[in-house]
């Protein structure tokens, strides 16, 4: 760390960083989501699907998110499972109008609760019931009652229902993230 960096973080200047992992089947809108996080003049315009992951930053009014937005297809797990031990907390996106696609998401969202680097920690995990503006979306509640949330109690998490494209429902799930970061810490 620079003398500068130590001085604000000393002044109270400088952010508290915080390791973010997004993770969610491909296409339930992550880099949408985190597109949307970022001041308007660091937005991209077009959203391409993700190849591996990106890294990705954004603020909150006491915390900067370094935001590693991982490639939802299966096949890139192995890359990705690396930044599982750094991560502080989760961001998990479900395309809550793709009822078909629910049991896949519920099993990804299984298999990373099992893996060695996330089972015993008591790392928060905001859910985004992304894509509510759909016809054939269901709401957060019921998505919370397909993904079985209720049966997670080692760990805080908490489900918001979001537009990403509008960017409705965002800001309160980064509130809630920042608050159990915060008490986490203190
Ligand atoms: P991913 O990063 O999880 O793979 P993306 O998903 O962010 O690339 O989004 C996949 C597609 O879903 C994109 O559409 C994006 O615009 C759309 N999308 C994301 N969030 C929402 C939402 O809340 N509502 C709606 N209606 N669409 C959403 P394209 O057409 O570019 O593939
Ligand atoms: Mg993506």
């Amino acid at each position: 760390m620079g003398l500068l960096d130590r001085l604000s973080g000393l002044l109270g200047l400088k952010k508290k960083e915080v390791h973010v992992l997004c993770l969610g089947l491909d296409n339930s809108g992550k880099t949408t989501i985190i597109n949307k996080l970022k001041p308007a003049n660091a937005q991209s315009q077009d959203i391409v699907p993700t190849i591996g992951f990106s890294i990705e930053k954004f603020k909150s009014s006491s915390l900067s998110f370094t935001v590693f937005d991982m490639s939802g297809q299966g096949r890139y797990r192995n890359l990705w499972e690396h930044y599982y031990k750094d991560g502080q907390a989760i961001i998990f996106v479900i395309d809550s109008s793709d009822r078909l696609r629910m049991v896949v998401a519920k099993e990804e969202l299984d298999t990373l609760l099992n893996h060695p680097d996330i089972k015993h920690r008591r790392i928060p995990i905001l859910f985004f019931a992304n894509k509510m503006d759909l016809r054939d979306a269901v709401t957060s509640v019921k998505v919370s009652q397909l993904l079985c949330l209720e049966n997670i109690k080692d760990k805080p998490w908490h489900i918001c229902a979001s537009d990403a494209i509008k960017g409705e429902g965002l800001q309160e799930g980064v509130d809630w993230l920042q608050d159990q970061i915060q008490t986490a810490k203190t």
